[in-house]
């Protein structure tokens, strides 16, 4: 009796078992000599753990248009992976921020090569496939909004374990909240003029030359801007956020700006702030006055 050994090739990836054929043939010639079975076959038990499945948690503004989560596989199968994949509502609201994948047979999924077509939504992943995306559309509407979440749901893996079954996306607003000049939010300290001129945001703006005049706005956000008015006679104006000057700002243009960006601060995070525009009374050598208009202050929440 003989033992036949057929050597295994050990790898990574999760399959299914696999079999082995031996045949043994050309021992039939001599009298007396048979083989009585001349076939075996060998079973390999695959030894490798299927792949975890996880999501990312991303983060996209509202201009973009999409939030784009990724479904990856830890490691690559040599097996089809499948998950099966929903929205759900977080602080976002469905139809309103935007479009709900996966809920029910009346909403279409996305498209191959990403998704499936049908109901529910199905990714597949092929053998050697190890991420997908999977891009949710955001409604750009002009409504100032808070950040807000929507969540994309993982559930009923296939060849896989659901090691991260579900995404966060952020969806971060692009709609600024603006306050005109005119607000009566906006806190005036000393002798400031308001004045209509064509080019102005909302036609206006209101100013002041004379030293330690202050406007100051306190507001909810994450982003502040001021626009201002640029010209040959525009004086140097401090900007300060909570009480603390950050920039000096030179208005002095030769040529005149109406409704100029001139300061910009983005926060790590939405939180109430005071911005002060204080003006110096001091100017430019080519400016012919130390004038500061403050035209409007507007913020993303
Ligand atoms: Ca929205
Ligand atoms: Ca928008
Ligand atoms: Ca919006
Ligand atoms: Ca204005």
């Amino acid at each position: 009796m003989g033992l036949l050994t057929v050597s295994v090739m050990p790898d990574l990836l999760d399959e299914l078992d696999e079999t082995v054929v031996a045949r043994l043939t050309g021992a039939g010639g001599a009298p007396g000599v048979g083989i009585g079975r001349d076939q075996a076959t060998g079973t390999i038990l695959d030894d490798d753990a299927p792949p975890g499945i996880i999501i990312d948690q991303p983060t996209a503004s509202e201009g973009a248009s999409k939030v784009s989560f990724v479904v990856s596989l830890t490691s690559v199968s040599g097996l089809p992976v499948g998950v099966t994949f929903r929205t759900a509502n977080g602080t976002a609201t469905a139809t309103a921020d935007y479009t709900a994948m996966g809920v029910s047979s009346t909403v279409p999924c996305p498209v191959p090569p990403s998704a499936s077509t049908g109901f529910p939504c199905i990714l597949r992943f092929e053998p050697g496939d190890t991420a997908i995306a999977v891009d949710v559309p955001v409604l750009d509407d002009a409504v100032p909004e808070t950040t807000e979440t929507m969540l994309l749901r993982l559930f009923d893996p296939m060849n896989a374990t659901l090691d991260v079954a579900q995404g966060t996306g952020t969806i971060t607003d692009n709609d600024f909240v603006v306050v005109q000049e005119s607000s009566a939010t906006i806190t005036y300290r000393k002798t400031w003029t308001t004045q209509s001129f064509s080019g102005a945001l909302g036609g206006a703006v209101r100013y002041a030359s004379a030293a330690r005049s202050k406007a100051s706005l306190t507001f909810t956000g994450r982003r502040i801007e001021i626009l201002s008015t640029r010209g040959p006679d525009r004086g140097n104006v401090a900007i300060l956020v909570d009480g603390v000057k950050v920039a000096t700002v030179n208005l002095y243009s030769a040529t005149f700006g109406p409704a100029a960006l001139v300061f910009t601060r983005d926060f790590a995070a939405p939180g109430t702030h005071t911005i002060t525009l204080k003006v110096l009374g001091t100017r430019d050598t080519r400016s012919s006055g130390k004038r500061v208009d403050l035209d409007a202050v507007r913020y993303l929440r």
